[in-house]
């Protein structure tokens, strides 16, 4: 009897965890699995608020076509950040728990090491996922346990930070590693994601030569899982396919030794199974590229903001409302506001002050001066220690650069603060918001 009002799907009634998905239901049954693992989150997360939403909806059939396709928790599945992880974690065993997230005694909103054997590695700070399962897959191949697989799971917006492309650099010459990046792209952070490696990933989706050698790649895999060739034969022929033609467009990942698939369609949960399976027995590190929505699959998220269905609280599922609570007596402003205004007061009487966050605009206000003056607010992505440094270059400039980060995230750059900017006496103003004890935000 559970003590909570959530039904679960038919089908979803019958998981407890991942091998009851392996064992009980077929391919063509995954989409109707994914349909009441959405159907669930959104039923639970409306009513319960404090915690995200459009992230893990996003990745519904990822994580139905991971656990369909992996040997959880035997292969070690990493995610990154841990936001998007709720389906992950009511496939594995905590369904009748997920109504706690975020609450004081249930269970994390993160993936975490002492809660489940299913959570490899405990996250919440973003770009760990590339290092973490490399660390894995390199342990378990001196081990002598080379059939076991390592998926790090990443969206663009982690992508975007220094310790992702430092895992990166290091995996693709750990040719033995049996890693396989899976890249989330919904071209969102919280807000849009930016940035160089943005726009380079756009290029690759829409390029139509790569949409033509991932046909060909996917027609090879095909033959491959009939057949049933050895892996070596299975690598050499596909890496051939891929010389061809994409490394004249010179592919990122592929330079970086990484054997690249992609892009596919993140929703076809069908499709997703199938090639995850197939990439098991190409060896080596290798990025699956799947393109996603943030918030799909349910109308309001989908079609709305994708920012504010980031973490929206309590909300009507029936007709997308968000619940706003409505304060005992009147609050004082936000931090955040009163910073974004008046960093815009004292930008139009000092023309060398400038702002910048870490891919936090929206929750720092600093979108305030990103719309007023464009060209002096910079959202640099989720790279604390490159915020930090870069303010440093602005400060040596006589510029006065207002560098705004979460508490929080700023641990990531206490050699940036020491090394960069007070060793050298450097002007930057630093300002940090959610200090202190944080509860529901
Ligand atoms: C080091 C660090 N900086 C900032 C954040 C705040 N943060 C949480 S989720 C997120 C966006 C992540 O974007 P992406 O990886 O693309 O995942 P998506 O939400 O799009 O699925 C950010 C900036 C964080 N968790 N860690």
């Amino acid at each position: 009897m559970s003590n909570h009002p959530y039904k679960p799907g038919p089908f979803l009634s019958q998981i407890t965890v991942p091998s009851d998905l392996r064992t009980n239901f077929t391919e063509e049954q995954l989409p109707q699995v994914a349909q009441e693992l959405r159907q669930y989150i959104v039923d639970v997360i409306s009513e319960i608020g404090n915690s995200h939403f459009g992230a893990s909806l996003g990745v519904v059939e990822l994580t139905v076509a991971l656990h369909y396709a992996f040997n959880t928790p035997e292969d070690q599945l990493v995610w990154d950040v841990g936001h998007q992880a709720y389906g992950h974690k009511i496939l594995t065993g905590r369904r009748e728990k997920f109504h706690t997230n975020r609450l004081k005694g249930g269970i994390s909103g993160f993936p975490k090491r002492s809660e489940s054997e299913y959570d490899t590695f405990g996250v919440g700070h973003s770009s760990t996922s590339i290092s973490a399962a490399l660390g894995m897959a390199v342990a378990n191949h001196y081990k002598g346990e080379p059939q076991r697989q390592h998926i790090a799971v990443i969206g663009d917006g982690a992508m975007t930070a220094g310790l992702a492309f430092e895992g990166l650099n290091h995996a693709g010459f750990e040719k033995d590693a049996n890693l396989l990046v899976i890249l989330n792209d919904n071209c969102m952070s919280i807000d849009p994601n930016v940035g160089a490696l943005k726009e380079y990933l756009t290029d690759i989706t829409t390029s139509h030569t790569y949409n033509k050698v991932k046909d060909e790649v996917w027609k090879l895999l095909g033959k491959v899982s009939k057949f049933g060739p050895d892996a070596q034969t299975i690598a050499s022929k596909v890496s051939h396919a891929l010389k061809g033609t994409l490394l004249k467009q010179s592919n990122l990942f592929e330079a970086l030794n990484f054997r690249y698939f992609g892009p596919v369609d993140g929703h076809d949960v069908i499709g997703l199974a199938k090639v995850l399976a197939d990439l098991k027995d190409i060896p080596g590190p290798k990025i699956l590229h799947c393109v996603t929505r943030k918030g799909a699959g349910y109308k309001f998220s989908e079609e709305g903001n994708p920012t504010k269905w980031h973490a929206p609280g309590v909300f009507n599922k029936e007709t997308g409302e968000i619940v706003k609570i409505v304060p005992k007596s009147p609050e004082p402003p936000k931090y955040q506001d009163v910073f974004g205004h008046s960093i815009v007061e004292l930008a139009e009487k000092n023309d060398k002050i400038m702002g910048v966050t870490p891919a936090m605009p929206s929750g720092c206000s600093l979108n305030i001066m990103m719309q007023a003056m464009p060209k002096r607010a910079f959202d640099v992505g989720i790279a604390e220690q490159h915020a930090v440094t870069f303010s440093a270059g602005l400060a040596t400039q006589g510029m006065v650069p207002f560098c705004n980060i979460y508490s929080s995230f700023m641990q990531r750059a206490f050699d940036q603060v020491l090394h960069d900017v007070a060793l050298q006496n450097l002007n930057v103003v630093f300002c940090l918001d959610r200090g202190g004890l944080v509860g529901a935000s």
